[in-house]
């Protein structure tokens, strides 16, 4: 048994199509859509604005490498290739946060670091969380805070870059 959130994002080809695919994919397991963020590059790398957003998902039968395996399967299947490190891609799923019935999931494994070990930093991952899960904490350097102090937290400078679009990717169980 298995809650996940997840950060998806798109920079590359009809983004908003390749996010709408994420959510066709895992199906019933989406249990809440964020809005649509625009979002500016993160990382240092000089590349086109992203969208992204963020899905709770659920499903008894998935441990948290599931959450992983399948966000792969659907990055393969947008034609993801891996080429520059945080540079631009047509679809990434990242697992931000998963918990279980024994509460969230600490792992160090370098393949799969449970909570995700710069979504603090990111207001593209914050902002969106917040949106469909207000009361959410996060653990980051050993301090558990409330997802909306991190993103406060924030430099001013980094709240900025990100934009609702308006653009709506389908209410969890509408499929
Ligand atoms: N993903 C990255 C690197 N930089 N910047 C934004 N704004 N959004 C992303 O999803 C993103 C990024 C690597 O996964
Ligand atoms: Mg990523
Ligand atoms: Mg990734």
């Amino acid at each position: 048994m298995s809650r996940a959130v997840l950060s998806i994002g798109s920079n590359l080809g009809d983004r908003l199509d390749r996010l709408r695919g994420v959510v066709a994919g895992l199906g019933p397991r989406v249990t809440a859509v964020s809005p649509v963020y625009r979002t500016a590059p993160w990382g240092g790398v000089e590349q086109q604005d992203f969208l992204n957003a963020v899905l709770l998902a659920d499903d008894p039968a998935y441990e948290p490498a599931d959450w992983l395996r399948h966000g792969a399967a659907l990055e393969d299947a947008a034609g993801r290739v891996r080429e520059v490190h945080w540079g631009p891609r047509t679809l990434d799923v990242d697992v931000v946060w998963c918990g279980t019935a024994a509460g969230a999931v600490r792992s160090d494994d370098p393949w799969l670091t449970l909570p995700h070990p710069r979504a603090h930093r990111r207001a593209f991952v914050l902002a969106p969380w917040l949106d469909v899960e207000p009361e959410a904490e996060l653990t980051a350097d050993g301090v558990t805070r409330p997802v909306r102090d991190w993103l406060a937290a924030l430099d001013p400078a980094e709240r900025d870059g990100v934009h609702r679009t308006g653009d709506d990717l389908g209410a969890a169980g509408a499929r």
